[in-house]
């Protein structure tokens, strides 16, 4: 199957196979917002079909209540919040895994990453990153993962916090602590520090080598099994 999807990939036009998923992950204040939209506006420029997607997703009954939660409205049992993260994820995979096979290339603010660094940082017991990952195995897994890498003082000094739950910087150095341990060969870890111009270069190189790669065949790959 996979040699004749590469073949098809090879010998037909411009259009890749299917769509790349490029995932954006970091600290709180790390830029993502800015830099994920700058890619989408970058690859429309280029023709590619792309479109932003983030997680939480907070448009979906699971995602008001994290919503909630994060605002500080409700309290939530850290294990039972961390599998309403997972499932929000959950209730895309199959839009996710349609818009991928269709062509669409995808740019996500946020992942499972952030699902098991954010649980596991709080040092619940029990709650250790093993566990963390299970909930999330067998989605769809990032073709690149870029790590916008920012140290929690310097994201402090940018305008500050905001008021969420887990804005804060404590909490920022564990969850920093827990991407590192995250790492895998899709990561990309980019210095968030440096200016937006130099940061979007960054980027659009990693973003461009990810969709060469599906245009080449690359299949959809799986998290964590
Ligand atoms: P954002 O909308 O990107 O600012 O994310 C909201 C906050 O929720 C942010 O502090 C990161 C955290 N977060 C994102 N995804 C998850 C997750 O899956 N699990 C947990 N525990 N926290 C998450």
């Amino acid at each position: 199957m996979q040699t004749s999807s590469m073949m098809m990939g090879a010998s037909t036009s411009t259009k890749p196979l299917r769509g790349a998923f490029i995932l954006f992950e970091g600290g709180d204040r790390c830029g993502k917002t800015t830099q994920s939209e700058s890619l989408v506006k970058h690859l429309h420029s280029k023709g590619v079909d792309a479109e932003l997607w983030k997680f939480p997703d907070r448009q979906t009954a699971i995602g008001q209540m994290i919503n909630a939660y994060l605002q500080g409205k409700t309290e939530t049992d850290d294990a039972a919040v961390h599998l309403l993260f997972s499932a929000n994820r959950w209730e895309k995979r199959d839009a996710m895994l349609a818009a991928l096979s269709a062509g669409r290339t995808l740019v996500v603010d946020r992942y499972a990453y952030s699902g098991a660094a954010f649980t596991a940082a709080k040092g619940v017991p029990g709650l250790d990153l093993a566990w963390c990952k299970a909930p999330d195995s067998n989605l769809p897994a990032p073709d690149a993962t870029i790590f916008l890498s920012i140290t929690p003082e310097a994201a402090a000094k940018r305008g500050g916090y905001g008021s969420e739950r887990y804005e804060k910087e404590e909490m920022q150095k564990g969850v920093a602590r827990k991407f590192e341990q995250l790492k895998d060969a899709t990561w990309h870890s980019v210095d968030a520090s440096m200016s937006v111009e130099a940061v979007e270069a960054e980027v659009r190189r990693i973003a461009d080598a990810a969709l060469r790669s599906c245009e080449d065949g690359r299949p959809v790959q799986y998290l964590w099994l």
